[in-house]
């Protein structure tokens, strides 16, 4: 009997569980539900009272402090031990032949210069470009003409070694209303291969596009146009002469 309540109160249990059913009232005894879901997590707690202080701790390493400012200068040290001999100075005489000697050298610097300015002063026309000065009588001629001139005068044929130097030839050819300006530079030892007048390769230049062409093969000397490009010309073509010192 007693398995049968148990079998029928199973089977009423069952009926509550899956189905939609009101739970009657029965003598069954209650058993425990099918466990459910777990719920989800309750809101965090609110902190709790802080705790006692614990015990001290162990002494900590010693520190390490800003470095503090530097000291006073100590008292001077005590003297040195006494130095080897020193080689022996001049003597007077020495000394004043040294001072004769970077004399004799500044007057030479001096009358050199005064040399230069002495002959620029003996021409119509002169620039100064760096330490060098452009001079001019506006005298026109072929290539030889050129440079005996110069040379007579203590002087060489113009050769612009640089950009600037190009330029302040420039401007003197606009004073000179020169078209073509004979300059120190050739090919007449090695065609193509232009030289400054102590057979040194040229350092600048400033061809005109399509310059030198050697035109009609008799082209060895150069000259500088009045716009500053260069161009090789024929020797014994005549142009504005200019020297420089
Ligand atoms: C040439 C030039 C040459 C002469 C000739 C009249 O250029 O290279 O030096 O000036 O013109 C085309
Ligand atoms: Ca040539
Ligand atoms: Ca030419």
């Amino acid at each position: 009997m007693a398995l049968l309540k148990h079998q029928l109160c199973a089977v009423l249990l069952m009926m509550e569980s899956g189905l939609i059913l009101s739970a009657s009232e029965s003598s069954c005894p209650s058993y425990a539900g099918v466990p459910g879901i777990p719920g989800n997590n309750g809101s965090p707690g609110r902190d709790g009272r802080d705790g006692f202080p614990g015990p001290k701790g162990e002494k900590g390493d010693l520190g390490i402090g800003a470095q503090g400012p530097p000291g006073k200068i100590g008292p001077p040290g005590a003297p040195g031990h006494k130095g080897d001999r020193g080689s022996p100075g001049l003597s007077g005489t020495d000394v004043q032949n040294a001072l004769v000697t970077q004399l004799r050298s500044d007057v030479k610097h001096l009358t050199d210069r005064l040399t230069v300015i002495d002959k620029v002063l003996g021409f119509r026309m002169f620039k100064k470009v760096g330490q060098k000065y452009y001079v001019s009588d506006g005298l026109v001629g072929n290539f030889e003409t050129a440079q005996k001139f110069c040379s007579d005068a203590g002087a060489k044929i113009v050769l612009p070694r640089s950009e600037d130097e190009n330029k302040v030839l420039i401007s003197l050819q606009e004073a000179l209303e020169s078209t073509y300006v004979h300059v120190g530079a050739t090919d007449a030892k090695k065609e193509g291969h232009f030289v400054d007048l102590s057979d040194q390769p040229l350092t600048f230049t400033n061809w005109k596009e399509k310059e030198p062409n050697d035109y009609n093969g008799a082209e060895d000397c150069t000259a500088v146009y009045k716009t500053g490009v260069w161009n090789d010309i024929n020797c014994n073509s005549k142009w504005h002469v200019v020297c420089e010192l």
